[in-house]
């Protein structure tokens, strides 16, 4: 994930691009062709707000932003493809930008709606739901929101909903993030039932015939107290245009239209309602009415905007009769006798779950199904009787994708009296920010101050037009930018068919956890909808690339998120008691600036112990406490692996390669054997690590003990202490670049690699550079530990042998193996009663012998 560009490296980053180009270094050592890109993502608030507060242009503190974090990411050694480099503010980037919010026009995938949208009062813009968090708080400048109604630009990714909850399933992702995603879209599985209006009670001029309601449990239709819809329902503004009806409901509606309690729908907030005076007819038994209820909690963005209130069987909607004086409860459905006792609501005890039917009148012939049945039942005499059908709602709303705000890709689109909403020609793009333009933090849309740019001409009939002043959600700039490290300079389309077909799907995406739900949402939308738009070729032209049959148009085979830093050492102390006193700190963030400075860090320690400290400390998805004490420890074992190198070059050089001698095998003693096989163990583990787990830590573990068993080896002549120091060093590097590339040059220049012959490439050019270099090979057969034949004698004398035994065993095993033996019965077993004889001593030569003396 590319980072937003504050101008500061934090840990966070350094984590994350850490364990990228130790992946990407590790496949390209691989053999495998590697893209590991670099971006910038450029636009956004905190530009506009750092303009307002320093009076910089967001375009000037955004540069000299990425110029600064450049230079510290090259700090921490990230071999990134600069040349592949792009930033989301560059008009030829938003250029594409652009050109997808087009085609996105072009298929009805983008709308223009009336609609009320969250707006921040400080910041002065509107926020995606997903930017108020749940006390009702902007994400960024923590004021209460406000709503509003404003005409915004929507993009129609309700339509994808299935799709992207289905094809979660094609893709290698942690568990928890696909189902945050699967709760963020949130299938709701149920059916509309309509409840018309009663006539004896509707006033003229309500031509609102009949109510939908949406429920997710049409077991309980006959549980049914009230109906309630929302403030803004069509109903209630029909009631608010009938004369009669000027009354203190009307301005009851209107005080909730205008005062609505946030989008929370939380059960504990106060239920709010007012009874319109009108009653609806129940759907399956027209002698029964319900009243109906004008209720803020009731949204009117989800299913129909209306409820069947079912105070029995939830808790809400119980509140509400409560709140409302309705005195009507009706239980309808039981708990099954297995099934857990109901939960006790007020003074009311209450069964919320699935159970049976009660045999009541009210449920009919329904009485004593199970709920799942009676609910397929009723729906079908529902559907029967045409006032009812199944539905599937789903939680997720439109992608709101327009932001009052200067820093940002401005909506192609030109507004003309006559024509309307006209897309700016594509010869047109990029429509370009103006520059100059004033940014107070107030006001609306800084682009509708911009006369000279606002103004211009209706493409489609050439009269005096206005451009749309609002600019696009950062989150559209991100959801495709991958697809254009493909083919970051093609200046005919946003990349290349070809090129993207043969490229995608994204191997390894890494970034934080924090992104696990829209971003990841947004992206896997537009590339969806891109690929279904054939932006990656035609599927015919699709052969032979990497986009299989089941390809679903997903951007991310592979997800790995890593966890938040703590920073421990930034923790103050009580001097005298050295405790922690008690206090709560944040993660480290873009908006913070707390934390470890990383180039301070690698002033200190070197950008090597750095990235490997951060990577053994812990697993990525986990929380990394950072203690820079430690990160000594990380110093030592790599100047221990110096040493080792410097001791094996002063040494003479090998007479045979390695190849031959790994074939001949003829000089190998108990010492070689033996650092084979621990330098396949560490080949093993560190290339799972690698590959598979993503456990670094495992790896670096496996490397250390590589080290400690090097440092013991006596013959420091032996090909095998050559192959194990020269597969130690290619392991290391993707971790610490820089100590690998260097020992690998002293090695190589000490002559010492030069006699290996194999796993070096390119060794007449100078070296070539260890990551020109293949990463070693997993020999399987030498992970097993070499084996012996045990003598095993009993009281002095030789009874049998314990053959193809691990070298090395311990008495204690070794005893165990000589007591399973079909002999030992004999031997070290009581005759008659089959006890085991009393041991009063055992004698053990390793390797050869075990005399074990009995009673
Ligand atoms: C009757 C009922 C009885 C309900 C019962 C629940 C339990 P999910 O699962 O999230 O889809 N609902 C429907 N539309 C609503 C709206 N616009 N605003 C607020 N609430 C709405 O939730 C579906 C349930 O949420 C629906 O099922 C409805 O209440 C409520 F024992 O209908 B239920
Ligand atoms: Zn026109």
């Amino acid at each position: 994930m590319f980072p937003y560009p504050s101008g500061v490296l934090h840990m966070g980053h350094v984590r994350v691009y850490t364990i990228s180009d130790t992946l990407a270094r590790f496949h390209s050592m691989r053999g495998k062709h590697v893209i590991h890109p670099m971006g910038w993502d450029a636009f956004g608030l905190p530009a506009e707000n750092a303009a307002i507060e320093r009076g910089i242009a967001p375009d000037q503190w955004t540069r000299s932003n990425i110029a600064k974090m450049k230079d510290q990411l090259s700090l921490i050694l990230t071999d990134f493809d600069w040349t592949r480099e792009l930033a989301t503010c560059n008009p030829d980037y938003y250029k594409w930008t652009q050109h997808i919010f087009l085609q996105l026009f072009s298929h009805d995938m983008v709308y223009q709606k009336e609609a009320m949208v969250n707006w921040d009062p400080v910041d002065q813009t509107v926020l995606a739901n997903e930017q108020v968090d749940k006390d009702g708080l902007s994400w960024r400048s923590g004021a209460v929101v406000e709503q509003r109604k404003l005409k915004q630009w929507f993009a129609r990714i309700s339509a994808y909903a299935q799709d992207l909850l289905d094809d979660l399933d094609t893709l290698d992702w942690p568990e928890h993030v696909k189902s945050m995603q699967a709760n963020w879209i949130g299938r709701s599985e149920g059916a509309e039932f309509d409840f018309y209006l009663d006539p004896l009670t509707a006033p003229a001029g309500v031509d609102v015939q009949s109510v939908s309601v949406f429920t997710s449990r049409p077991d309980t239709l006959f549980g049914v107290s009230y109906l309630a819809v929302a403030p803004d329902h069509p109903l209630v503004s029909k009631l608010c245009l009938t004369k009669d009806n000027a009354d203190s409901v009307v301005e009851r509606a209107r005080d909730i239209v205008n005062n609505p309690s946030g989008s929370c729908d939380c059960s504990h907030s106060a239920k709010t309602g007012t009874f319109t005076g009108l009653y609806a007819i129940h759907p399956l038994d027209s002698s029964r009415k319900v009243p109906i209820y004008i209720a803020d909690y009731v949204l009117s963005g989800y299913g129909t905007g209306a409820v069947m209130g079912v105070p029995a069987h939830d808790v809400r909607d119980h509140k509400f009769c409560q709140e409302n004086a309705i005195t009507s409860i009706q239980p309808v459905v039981e708990p099954m006798p297995e099934y857990e006792a109901s939960p006790t609501v007020g003074n009311a005890s209450q069964f919320t779950g699935m159970g049976v039917l009660c045999k009541i009148t009210e449920n009919g012939k329904f009485g004593g199904m199970l709920s799942k049945d009676a609910g397929q039942a009723i729906i079908a005499a529902a559907t029967a009787e045409g006032r009812g059908r199944a539905v599937v709602n789903y939680r997720m709303r439109d992608w709101l994708l327009s932001r009052q705000r200067y820093w940002g890709a401005p909506v192609p689109i030109i507004h003309c009296p006559s024509c309307g909403a006209v897309p700016v020609p594509e010869a047109d793009l990029p429509v370009k920010l103006p520059t100059g333009v004033e940014l107070s933090g107030r006001g609306g849309s800084p682009l509708a101050r911009a006369t000279e740019w606002l103004n211009c001409k209706c493409p489609q009939c050439n009269s005096p037009a206005k451009r749309d002043t609002d600019t696009l959600d950062t989150f559209v700039d991100s959801s495709w930018y991958y697809l254009r490290y493909i083919d970051p300079h093609n200046n005919k389309l946003p990349f290349d068919p070809a090129k993207a077909s043969a490229a995608m799907p994204v191997d390894i995406y890494i970034g934080g956890v924090e992104h696990a739900i829209l971003h990841l949402l947004y992206a896997r939308f537009i590339c969806k909808f891109l690929w279904r738009t054939h932006a990656f070729g035609l599927p015919d032209t699709q052969q032979g690339s990497r986009l299989g049959r089941s390809y679903k148009g997903e951007p991310f085979k592979r997800l790995l998120t890593q966890g938040m830093i703590d920073s421990n050492s930034s923790q103050p102390h009580i001097i005298g008691t050295r405790q922690r006193p008690e206090m709560t700190y944040e993660k480290m963030s873009k908006s913070k600036y707390n934390g470890v400075d990383p180039s301070e860090t690698v002033r200190k320690f070197g950008a090597d112990a750095t990235r490997l400290h951060m990577l053994y400390l812990a697993p990525p998805q986990d929380v990394l406490e950072w203690d820079t004490q430690s990160i000594i420890g990380m110093q030592r074992w790599i100047n221990r692996v110096g040493r080792l190198v410097d001791s094996a070059s002063e040494s003479s050089r090998l007479s045979s390669t390695l190849d031959e001698a790994l074939t001949s095998r003829s000089d190998w003693n108990k010492e070689s054997k033996e650092t084979y096989r621990q330098t396949n163990v560490a080949i093993q583990k560190v290339t799972e690590a690698l590959e598979t787990t993503f456990s670094f830590n495992t790896a670096i573990a496996a490397l250390i003990e590589l080290t400690n068993h090097l440092f013991l080896v006596e013959n420091r002549t032996h090909s095998t202490f050559g192959y194990g120091l020269v597969c130690l060093v290619k392991m290391l590097s993707p971790m610490a670049p820089s100590i690998g590339e260097e020992l690998w040059e002293i090695a190589g220049k000490n002559g010492y690699l030069n006699t290996l012959g194999i796993e070096c490439r390119t060794l007449s050019n100078n070296m070539g550079g260890v990551f020109l270099q293949s990463w070693p090979s997993l020999d399987k057969s030498a992970l097993k530990k070499h084996s012996v034949t045990v003598v095993v004698q009993v009281n002095g004398k030789v009874r049998f042998k314990l053959e193809d035994v691990d070298a090395d065993q311990g008495q204690d095993e070794l005893l165990q193996i000589a007591k399973e033996q079909s002999q030992a019965q004999k031997w070290l077993f009581d005759k008659n009663s089959g006890a085991p004889k009393d041991i009063i001593k055992v004698i053990h030569v390793p390797n050869k012998l075990i005399n074990i003396i009995v009673k």
